[in-house]
């Protein structure tokens, strides 16, 4: 656990805190389950489902409970396959998104205050209706590949520069 969920990165020169955040994705054989995001960050797009880790809680919990909160689904094992950092033009905090990867689930994915859940085809994933760095690591994801990465956000949708790799182990 980090203090107080803040610690400083160097990566683009400048000293930046950060926020931890959790992300989701229900993947079954041949489909992946996301949630059109209703409000707040990332309006309007398709998305895994995660939130901000909670001080007293760690990455893992605060994962499943925003995974509980925004689909009502609950799962048994999450394996953790991403650490993405994004940083955005003119915005002093990194977001720190921790991602995992469910392969079962428990309950009925049901729409809740931030999220519509839908299952799409693994070969019909909505990227131009998702966040423009998804389509970039979302065949890592589906082949169980673990990975490392880090974009650079100019406003919403435009990616400046990124590094993203492939690694054995997080
Ligand atoms: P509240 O406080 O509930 O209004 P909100 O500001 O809507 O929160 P929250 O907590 O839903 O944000 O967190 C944002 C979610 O978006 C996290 O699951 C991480 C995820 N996310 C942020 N940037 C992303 C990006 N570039 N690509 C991506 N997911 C991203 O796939």
């Amino acid at each position: 656990m980090w203090g107080k969920n803040v610690f400083t990165s160097g990566q683009s020169g400048d000293m930046l805190s950060s926020k931890l955040l959790t992300l989701v994705m229900v993947v079954q054989p041949g489909r992946v389950l996301l949630g059109m995001k209703k409000r707040g960050f990332g309006a309007g797009r398709w998305n895994g489902f995660g939130g901000k880790v909670q001080a007293g809680e760690t990455i893992e919990d605060a994962a499943r409970r925003e995974l509980h909160e925004e689909s009502s689904l609950t799962v048994d094992e999450l394996e953790k396959v991403g650490n993405i950092k994004f940083e955005f033009v003119g915005d002093t905090e990194l977001l720190d998104v921790h991602i995992f990867r469910a392969d079962s689930y428990n309950g009925e994915p049901t729409e809740s205050e931030e999220m519509r859940p839908q299952w799409f085809d693994s070969h019909q994933i909505p990227f131009s209706q998702m966040w423009p760095d998804d389509i970039l690591w979302f065949p890592l994801l589906l082949q169980k590949k673990k990975f490392l990465g880090y974009f650079k956000f100019q406003g919403h949708d435009v990616i400046l520069s990124h590094t993203l790799e492939e690694v054995e182990k997080l």
